[in-house]
């Protein structure tokens, strides 16, 4: 093949937040993008590939994908971490997208065909107080999603990680430049969420799948009694009980609990969830395209989970832009050991600024037949929406301790 990559332009926009996109062209005028969206740190991302990626991707063979993922990373001396992996993430996106558009298929084709005929998500249910609530899911229900994450306040708190008072909506990061710091009280938090999640059970029935997100928060031995208070729930997981840095922890809690687990939307590599995988201490993996690298990396994670009889379940939080909601759902379509794809929604603009073929229907998800990722960029319409620095917020105990995020 002759063709060769001419540009790799980086374009911000925040059409109700931030996204940062990869936008290859090839000197026969194909365009593939890529997401390389790091929430609260995207700036950082787009120099990566601005300052020290775009130069070394000019002139390349877009063909040559794994090649060109072995030369950022390897190539760089320094490997793995959120901001390296989500950049070369973008990348392999692109080149994904270049690869369809130019043999004319959707990327699943390339990836063995579907080995189903939709793929199962899941949406997030979000209210303060447990009426609400069971409203929240119920609204969520009548659209036709099957699975549902559900979140609530706790009583005593003022403010919980992602919740608004009034609100039902779901979005942390908030804009401005200012620190926004949240108390957090695990104990309150412990006496409280089996009771929610009892009820919500209890409210749908037995055919919904409920979910529940614990944030990181826990100690082991705490999530390891959350997990057992809520055996009775039938929980489809729970997800995030610790930082699961240390995951030789995990071993305590899975000695104590069949409640299924999910981790791994931190992590941006084989390499930081080979041990979460291999000593099947996760029924579930949570790595998103973006940030591990890519299709290519994702798909080598699903490979080793398989073995180990780990199912994949992508992070897809509005904060993974539609490109690489997208790609993940080419690979969910593909991948045998694909459990089920996050599906937080986005805000209204976002849909117009990134036109897409994936579709949500019925509570499942599919990732269309356009060539390539299926997802455009409207750079007229993006460039109405420019970057605004948004920021998660920090937690701190009662006493004022810096807690776990
Ligand atoms: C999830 C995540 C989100 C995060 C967000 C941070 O499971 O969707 O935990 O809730 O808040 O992605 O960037
Ligand atoms: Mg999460």
């Amino acid at each position: 093949m002759s063709d060769r990559i001419v540009a790799a332009d980086v374009v911000i926009t925040s059409p109700g937040r931030n996204y940062v996109t990869l936008k290859v062209t090839t000197a026969d005028g194909v365009v593939g993008y890529g997401d390389a969206t790091l929430n609260g740190r995207e700036l950082a991302v787009a120099s990566y590939l601005r300052d020290h990626l775009a130069p070394l991707l000019v002139g390349r063979d877009p063909a040559r994908i794994e090649d060109t993922w072995q030369l950022l990373y390897r190539g760089a001396y320094w490997r793995r971490g959120p901001v390296t992996m989500a950049a070369i993430g973008a990348v392999d996106v692109a080149l994904w997208d270049v690869k369809g558009k130019t043999l004319g298929q959707p990327v699943y084709q390339l990836l063995g065909g579907a080995v189903r005929a939709r793929v199962l998500t899941y949406t997030h249910a979000s209210a303060w107080e447990v009426p609400a609530l069971l409203d929240a899911v119920d609204a969520r229900l009548a659209q036709g999603f099957r699975a549902v994450r559900a979140q609530s306040g706790v009583p005593g708190l003022a403010t919980v990680y992602g919740l608004h008072r009034d609100v039902a909506s779901y979005e942390p990061a908030a804009r401005g430049s200012g620190l926004v710091e949240e108390r957090w009280d695990t104990s309150a938090y412990l006496r409280h969420a089996p009771d929610v999640l009892a009820a919500v059970r209890e409210h749908v029935g037995p055919g919904v799948h409920l979910l529940h997100d614990a944030h990181h928060r826990l100690t082991p031995q705490q999530a390891a009694r959350l997990g057992k208070a809520l055996e009775p729930v039938d929980l489809f997981w729970l997800e995030d009980v610790t930082p699961a840095e240390n995951q030789d922890v995990l071993r305590l809690v899975r000695q104590h609990t069949t409640t299924p687990l999910a981790i791994g939307e931190v992590f941006t590599t084989v390499f930081d969830v080979h041990h979460l995988i291999t000593e099947q201490l996760v029924d579930f993996v949570r790595c998103a395209v973006v940030h591990a690298g890519g299709i290519s990396h994702l798909r080598k994670i699903l490979a080793l989970a398989e073995v180990y009889q780990v199912r994949g379940a992508p992070h897809g939080p509005s904060d993974v832009s539609p490109v690489s909601f997208g790609a993940s759902v080419h690979v969910g379509l593909a991948t045998h050991n694909f459990a089920i794809q996050e599906y937080m929604g986005y805000p209204e603009p976002v849909h117009d600024v990134f036109p897409h073929s994936w579709s949500y229907a019925d509570g499942y998800l599919h990732p269309g037949d356009a060539p390539g990722i299926g997802v455009e960029l409207d750079e007229k319409l993006a460039a109405k929406f420019p970057y605004e620095p948004a920021y998660l917020p920090v937690a701190r105990t009662l006493d004022g301790t810096l807690t776990d995020w």
